[in-house]
């Protein structure tokens, strides 16, 4: 099998912190291998003996697992089964042995042609609450018979964990709900959901959510005096989630003015009830959540997180039930990252056709045929279909840009409230302004890994009427040797246009110079580069 899956390592880090976890380099795994040692994260962060909990999970799966061989010392959240062939894990132990964990960690990918990325998370361990890496919040149960009321304001008087302020739990989606069911042993917990200010009109009642509705009764004649029970039937809203048990809500409990409160677990089933706020015999405690909104924009310290990225090298395949034998496959036009020729298949390029690809896979014994002289392999050709645009608005770990120089040598991304001249991402608020308006500086933008470049998108200077008319344009693998595109090519006329500009055939390539030779005013503009998906 020859379907390579190229990943890349990138550390995502609170610069300020420094590295926190050091990522692993590149790597290139075929399709349906197993248990390739994926080392390479370290956590860097605490002392060596501090308790920790780390969150590994994988995007865009498709099949992928992780695999942990070793974990002396490490323990398992609640509900996470398994060590082995898991999409995600929560754990925690010393740092120490995490960092054995992480060193024998192994990833099996699936069949599928696909990105893939591992995310490593860490935070002070609390043994009091566990990690949902979904949502990436917090829950704590606490144990009681209790009121609605005094569950609700018990959430709200919780320490503050992780800079956050705890409220009580809401169920807002299937996901988040079977998170709960797989991670809080107890039933009939206190959930924050109620109608009490509008009988039948269901609403989350504390958290980020608050006073958003969620369901509604479709029984006619509700109001708030209602206290006697009614039908379940009702209408969960668009875009919102509810998970009432057969037969609820149902505002039974007529001796206390009816049920205005929920409890999930209901009877230890995954769904919910309504009960009554004062009826703390009927449940064993409630559930306090902290959403953490991290990593980015966290007001604590201690969570960080590490990306494993993804594969560009998507290979047109053919299906393994053509008869290959004699078939004429001109009419497979631009297949831009390959065109994969099966186990045991010959395909035949006929008399006067061509094949239009940037590579061939011959999987297994798989063969190509040219007829004759006018049977041809050609690059595939630019489009900008199926292409992402890369023009990141950061540069730092990994770095995406780099320039010859700068006007006023401004730093990136600086903004000074008047002028920044390295601000070179599309739609950014200047552009990249070269140190002087003549010839030979330039401008590169970087993919972290070597992908499929079909060309680049450029744009003039936001804020002032410069924009570069004529450009060279260049293409490496290594930063070192350079493919020239293009000689003069033209670009802009305006300051504002996003101008594609595609490149003759299809580049393989990981770095894009592009050095101005023409210009409107001065050398300046913004820029980003046409990648296959
Ligand atoms: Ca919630
Ligand atoms: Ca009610
Ligand atoms: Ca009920």
């Amino acid at each position: 099998m020859k379907c390579l899956f190229i990943f890349s390592f990138f550390l995502m880090t609170v610069t300020s912190f420094g590295q926190m976890i050091t990522a692993p380099a590149p790597l290139t795994i075929e399709a349906n291998v197993s248990n390739t040692n994926a080392a390479g994260f370290v956590v860097n962060w605490a002392n060596n003996s501090d308790n920790l909990l780390v969150s590994i999970s994988l995007d865009y799966v498709n099949g992928a697992t992780l695999s942990f061989p070793t974990t002396t010392g490490l323990t398992r959240n609640y509900g996470y089964l398994s060590w082995t062939n898991v999409s995600s894990i929560v754990f925690y132990g010393t740092r120490d042995n995490i960092n054995n964990a992480l060193a024998a960690m192994t990833i099996s990918m699936g069949a599928t042609k696909t990105a893939v990325r591992i995310n490593v998370e860490v935070s002070q361990y609390d043994a009091s609450y566990v990690y949902n890496p979904t949502n990436k919040h917090f829950y704590k149960f606490i144990s009681g018979s209790i009121t609605y009321t005094n569950a609700k304001a018990g959430a709200s008087a919780q320490a503050s964990f992780k800079g956050k302020t705890p409220y009580l739990a809401t169920i807002t989606s299937q996901s988040e709900n079977d998170f709960i069911n797989n991670n809080i042993s107890n039933n009939n917990i206190w959930v924050a959901m109620s109608d009490a200010a509008n009988e039948g009109r269901w609403v989350y009642d504390a958290g980020p959510e608050a006073n958003t509705n969620f369901w509604n009764t479709s029984v006619s004649g509700i109001t708030n005096s209602t206290y006697t029970a009614y039908a379940s039937t009702g209408i969960t809203v668009s875009g919102q989630y509810a998970n009432w048990c057969s037969g609820e809500p149902n505002n039974s409990d007529g001796s206390r003015n009816g049920e205005d409160c929920v409890v999930a677990k209901s009877g230890g089933a995954t769904c919910w009830n309504d009960l009554a706020d004062g009826n703390s015999g009927s449940v064993s405690g409630y559930l306090v959540e902290i959403s953490a909104d991290y990593p980015s924009g966290s007001d604590y310290t201690g969570v960080y997180a590490s990306y494993v990225v993804h594969n560009n090298d998507m290979a047109f395949s053919l299906s393994s039930t053509n008869s290959l034998n004699s078939t004429t496959i001109s009419n497979i036009g631009n297949a831009f990252g390959g065109l994969q020729i099966n186990d045991g298949h010959t395909v035949t390029i006929n008399t006067a056709t061509s094949i239009n690809t940037n590579k061939l896979i011959m999987s297994g014994t798989g063969k190509i045929v040219f007829s004759d002289a006018t049977s041809k392999w050609k690059p595939g050709t630019s489009s900008a279909t199926n292409t992402i645009t890369h023009s990141p608005s950061t540069n730092d770990t990994p770095l995406y840009w780099s320039a010859s120089d700068v006007w006023n040598n401004d730093a990136f991304a600086y903004w000074s409230g008047t002028y920044g001249h390295y601000t070179p991402w599309l739609n950014s608020i200047q552009s990249w302004s070269a140190a002087a308006a003549s010839q030979g500086h330039s401008l590169t933008l970087i993919y972290p890994v070597p992908v499929y470049i079909t060309g680049i998108v450029t744009q003039g200077r936001q804020n002032m009427a410069q924009w570069v008319t004529q450009v060279n344009v260049e293409v490496s693998l290594d930063n070192n040797n350079w493919t020239t595109i293009f000689t003069n090519a033209n670009l802009n006329t305006d300051q504002t246009t996003l101008v594609n500009t595609l490149f003759p055939t299809v580049q393989y390539a990981k770095y894009v110079r592009v050095t101005p030779t023409n210009w409107y005013g001065h050398p300046s503009m913004r820029l980003g580069l046409l990648i296959k998906q």
